[in-house]
């Protein structure tokens, strides 16, 4: 566990000072991270006093500050997991050998596509999700966002380090372009389809930090198995993050979940009657599940994919706690079953087990999402209700891979155009639901008060109580 330096311009502690180039290309890098955050970070609050955790030590669930940060003030830096210096290849051809201190020449280029796809999406992220302090349903809630948004800041930084300090200029130049896309900019957009869409609203914030922050988790965790030792060292420390991310998304559904029940059970209404009462109905929460977990699900890539092959059997990415399981870690003659369509009918293959990477993690991350939703069910179930939240088949709404350009049924039937037009209003958000749940946004910022459509969490941040003052505003004039 290392601490980590404050007293220098970039907090890290990878020993920045030592490094005269790298210190200069971040440092020349650091005023065009301010000014993207200025202008495409969240609109407003930046002179509020917000109550953040920043890391302290690489130890962030017993070592962080707590206490009020203007926005702009966050320290954003480099924070890397302290080396392993017995840390061998977990998996690939070069399974067994030490890990690589430097990119090996014939991977600069897929290693450097892999950090800039994740570097990509974490200012994606904060870009999407900037106009949400407005309509946040409680002060709790808006601490929350500004804590994922200074966050996923950091993660971007943690990505531009890998890039200005082992791939010189082209990693310079790609640390630059990660603030020139912008999400949904038709000219340049973000790379992942997932990172163009809007999160107008909370209900698809929750949605978000539940179902794509995981796919974050599933993505980082691979990343940590890389034999590119700075690479995994870094992502380790993200992903200690990202557990508080997830955490506002399992708790947040849960919340509107727990929420819509008491208002089913105090005036004897269900469905759509819901609504009269400012609830947001279960069969609505179930079409927000719909759309971004199988927005999500794309985030994988195709079933079979030679890049991800590549990318295992090099050592760059493995598979989700690739050393837990119990098989050879090279899978060279190794099958795994991946879903195909054939005949208007959804069936599986044997694939070579290398292809079929993105599978397989798409297949852990699909499990971890339905431990998700029991526990939603098991507050409607508490609430006495006859209602079960579920994921829709994994072909649905696909953009990516061999569902791609078939329509499904939630169920997993393939239905044709026609029956996908008379059916998606009932699977899909529609514009009018949009326009609900969008009528329900309005902010609340009294502390311990909560928006009607949401039930208030179960315990505060950091042991404070849920009416702490989480945002001191400055006054407004
Ligand atoms: N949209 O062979 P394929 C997170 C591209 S989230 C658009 O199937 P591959 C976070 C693909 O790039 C985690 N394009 O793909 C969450 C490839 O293009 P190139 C982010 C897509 O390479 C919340 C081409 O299609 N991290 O951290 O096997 C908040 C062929 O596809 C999409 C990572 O993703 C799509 N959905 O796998 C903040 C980890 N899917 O390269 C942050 C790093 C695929 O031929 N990335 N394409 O031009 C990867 O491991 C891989 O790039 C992917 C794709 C798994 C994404």
């Amino acid at each position: 566990m290392t601490r980590i330096d404050y007293s220098q311009q970039i907090p890290n502690n990878v020993n920045l000072s030592d490094n005269r180039r790298l210190l200069k290309a971040l440092e020349s890098w650091q005023p065009k991270f301010m000014r993207w955050w200025n202008e495409l970070g969240p609109v407003g609050f930046q002179g509020d006093d917000v109550y953040l955790r920043t890391a302290i030590t690489t130890d962030i669930k017993r070592d962080s500050a707590w206490g009020y940060v203007k926005l702009p003030d966050y320290r954003w830096g480099v924070f890397l997991l302290d080396p392993d210096p017995n840390r061998t290849i977990s998996h690939g051809e070069f399974k067994g050998q030490p890990v690589w201190q430097e990119v090996p020449g014939e991977f600069r280029n897929p290693l450097r596509r892999l950090v800039v796809v994740q570097g990509d999406t974490e200012p994606a992220s904060v870009e999407q999700q900037r106009h949400l302090g407005h309509t946040c349903p409680s002060v709790y809630d808006l601490r929350n966002l500004f804590q994922v948004n200074v966050e996923e800041g950091r993660h971007l930084w943690a990505m531009v380090y890998l890039l200005d300090a082992y791939f010189g200029r082209d990693g310079r130049d790609e640390a630059e372009a990660l603030l020139e896309r912008h999400s949904g900019d038709s000219d340049k957009p973000r790379i992942l389809g997932a990172f163009n869409e809007p999160t107008p609203d909370w209900l698809s914030f929750f949605m978000f930090t539940f179902f794509t922050d995981r796919d974050g988790k599933y993505q980082l965790a691979s990343l940590a198995e890389s034999a590119f030792d700075p690479l995994s060292r870094t992502v380790q420390f993200m992903l200690r993050e990202e557990a508080h991310h997830m955490f506002i998304g399992t708790t947040g559904i849960a919340r509107v979940v727990q929420r819509t029940c008491e208002l089913i059970r105090q005036h004897g209404v269900d469905g759509r009657d819901v609504r009269r009462f400012g609830g947001i109905e279960l069969d609505l929460l179930q079409k927000y599940i719909n759309l971004h977990y199988s927005v999500s699900l794309d985030l994988f890539g195709s079933e079979l994919s030679s890049n991800a092959a590549t990318y295992f059997s090099s050592g760059l990415k493995g598979r989700f706690l690739e050393t837990r399981r119990d098989d050879d870690h090279q899978l060279v003659n190794a099958t795994y079953q991946v879903p195909r369509l054939e005949g208007g009918l959804v069936g599986t293959v044997e694939a070579p087990a290398l292809n079929a990477m993105n599978e397989t993690l798409r297949d852990d991350y699909i499990v971890d999402c339905q431990r998700g939703l029991s526990s939603w069910n098991k507050i409607i179930a508490r609430a006495g209700l006859d209602f079960e939240l579920r994921l829709p088949h994994r072909g649905f709404n696909r953009q990516v891979g061999v569902f791609a350009g078939t329509h499904l049924s939630p169920g997993g039937q393939v239905v044709d155009d026609q029956a996908w037009r008379a059916g998606v209003h009932e699977w899909l958000p529609t514009e009018e639901d949009r326009e609900y749940v969008g009528s329900l946004m309005t902010q609340v910022i009294e502390p311990g008060k909560m928006a009607n459509w949401i039930a208030p969490p179960a315990t505060g941040i950091n042991g404070k109580p849920v009416e702490f003052e989480y945002v001191r505003f400055e006054p407004r004039g």
